[in-house]
């Protein structure tokens, strides 16, 4: 035993010892080392500017190498031209548009059922057409708003939740917030954890969007009234359809606002699949992730100046044009204001497009609600001189692939006309747009038995050495 203790201490002693050395290295090594060394910021601030140059470098010299049947520009390039996605509701094509289910804007405004006779559609009957493929009777569309009324009870945590958080929160961050909230009665979720096979997870999904696109209206105007007004809600109103509701809780009932709304809804529901807030819904549903979270992820993307938030930055770029020079500003300080704009490193919000090659038929759309109803609105007028004056100088940047209108420099403009002009609101009115398009499809990816969507990534220095290898 004596020996053992011996042999005991004698080990302990020499690892006390070596331990003893090797922190004195450490320390010595610490003692070498500068304070950026040790601070991963630093690292990789260094870092960055020779991974920059790579890029650019792969780009330019390797940039039509072939990976299978894609380039290296299009993997470098936000996977631009790469067919990769199904998505039913809606199509864009780069020189005619968006169609949705086959139909154009024009189309839809006219053979979708209306709240009056020539009036624009019926979000039930733009959701009915986009989910089925089909055009639907009045009687279907009003049936639908019977349905999405019976279901658009909002709990009360949901509101609880959104007051949880500072009134200085952006309103996208209070609305996704409350669609989280939302989320805790998900049916999906609740079938799928008692073993629902994957062929029948359909029924859970349609059950989801329909809750989803009922109470997401209420929940928006929550926000819209906690933000701007007495913080009130306003209860719904049951005789009006889908769009006039929303705007009634917004507090908004003069007609015109009404269908400047429905339009709203109709021109911002869908854009195909592969702009960021589908896709992203798509790729977050496909980990069988329940409607409500992928239309969250699909909110987040939207969220993004270049994406939803450019409804917002569109309007209140156009609105301190005019503070700053007056309504009736020159076509030269216009010119001057869009240069300080590039300038400034700003992008030109409401112009260009990843997709389309021509003026947006959503935008060509609004122009022409806009001529009819508020034809003498100044921030209208604004809007039609950007139209002449922003396309030649993005041109002459001579990198814009799309010098032209998009969508969002025109759709807030009716809606501030008729009062609501909280500009910081506006992508949250997208959003409430957007649930119809991303939820017909999410029904559609449960129905068809989508897989989960795994692309291919690569690192740079795989890209290099695989081009070098070819060339
Ligand atoms: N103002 C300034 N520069 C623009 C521009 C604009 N409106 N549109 C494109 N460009 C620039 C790009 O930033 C890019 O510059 P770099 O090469 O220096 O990065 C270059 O021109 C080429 O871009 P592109 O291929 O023509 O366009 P992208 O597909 O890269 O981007 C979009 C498309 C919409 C993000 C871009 O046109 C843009 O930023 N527009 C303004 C923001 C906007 O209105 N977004 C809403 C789009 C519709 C929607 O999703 O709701």
């Amino acid at each position: 035993m004596g020996f053992l203790r011996g042999i005991t201490a004698l080990s302990n002693l020499r690892s006390r010892l070596g331990q003893q050395t090797t922190q004195l290295g450490s320390l010595r090594w610490l003692q070498s080392q500068s304070a950026s060394d040790l601070d991963l910021r630093s690292q990789l601030k260094d870092q960055i500017p020779e991974q920059q140059e790579r890029l650019k470098k792969i780009k330019s010299e390797y940039g039509k190498v072939q990976l299978g049947n894609i380039t290296v520009d299009m993997v470098l390039g936000g996977m631009r031209g790469i067919t990769g996605l199904l998505w039913e509701p809606s199509l864009v094509d780069p020189e005619e548009g968006i169609r949705l289910r086959g139909l154009t804007l024009p189309e839809c405004q006219k053979l979708l059922p209306a709240a009056s006779p020539g009036g624009e559609p019926l979000a039930e009957g733009l959701l009915w057409l986009l989910v089925t493929g089909k055009v639907p009777s009045k009687e279907q569309a009003v049936a639908l708003s019977k349905e999405l009324q019976s279901r658009s009870a909002v709990p009360d945590h949901v509101y609880k939740g959104i007051d949880s958080l500072p009134v200085t929160a952006h309103p996208m961050t209070q609305f996704v917030t409350g669609v989280m909230a939302l989320q805790v009665e998900s049916e999906f979720q609740k079938a799928y954890e008692q073993g629902m096979p994957k062929s029948k997870l359909w029924e859970p999904a349609y059950e989801d969007c329909m809750n989803l696109i009922a109470r997401v209206p209420a929940v928006a105007a929550y926000v819209y009234r906690r933000l701007y007004k007495d913080g009130r809600a306003i209860p719904a109103d049951k005789s009006l359809d889908h769009a006039a509701n929303f705007s009634h809780m917004l507090g908004f009932d003069d007609p015109k606002m009404l269908e400047s709304v429905r339009l709203f809804l109709l021109v911002h529901s869908d854009h195909e699949g592969g702009n960021v807030s589908g896709h992203a819904s798509h790729v977050v549903a496909s980990a069988l992730a329940d409607p409500y979270r992928a239309y969250a992820a699909a909110m987040n993307g939207l969220a993004g100046p270049l994406h939803g938030l450019a409804t917002q930055e569109a309007l209140l770029w156009v609105k301190s044009i005019a503070k700053e020079f007056g309504e009736d500003v020159t076509t030269e300080k216009l010119k001057e204001v869009v240069w300080k704009t590039l300038n400034s490193g700003k992008v030109v919000p409401g112009f260009g497009h990843g997709v389309l090659r021509k003026t947006d038929p959503r935008f060509t759309c609004q122009r022409k609600f806009a001529l009819k109803h508020i034809p003498d609105d100044p921030i209208f007028q604004l809007v039609l001189k950007l139209q002449e004056v922003v396309p030649p100088i993005l041109t002459s940047l001579g990198k814009v692939k799309n010098p032209w209108p998009n969508v969002d420099i025109l759709s807030g403009v009716p809606l501030n006309h008729f009062g609501l002009s909280e500009d910081r609101y506006y992508t949250v009115l997208f959003g409430v747009s957007r649930s119809l398009g991303v939820s017909a499809q999410l029904i559609w990816d449960r129905a068809l038995g989508l897989p989960i969507e795994r692309p291919k990534s690569v690192t740079l220095d795989w890209l290099e050495d695989y081009c070098k290898k070819s060339a």
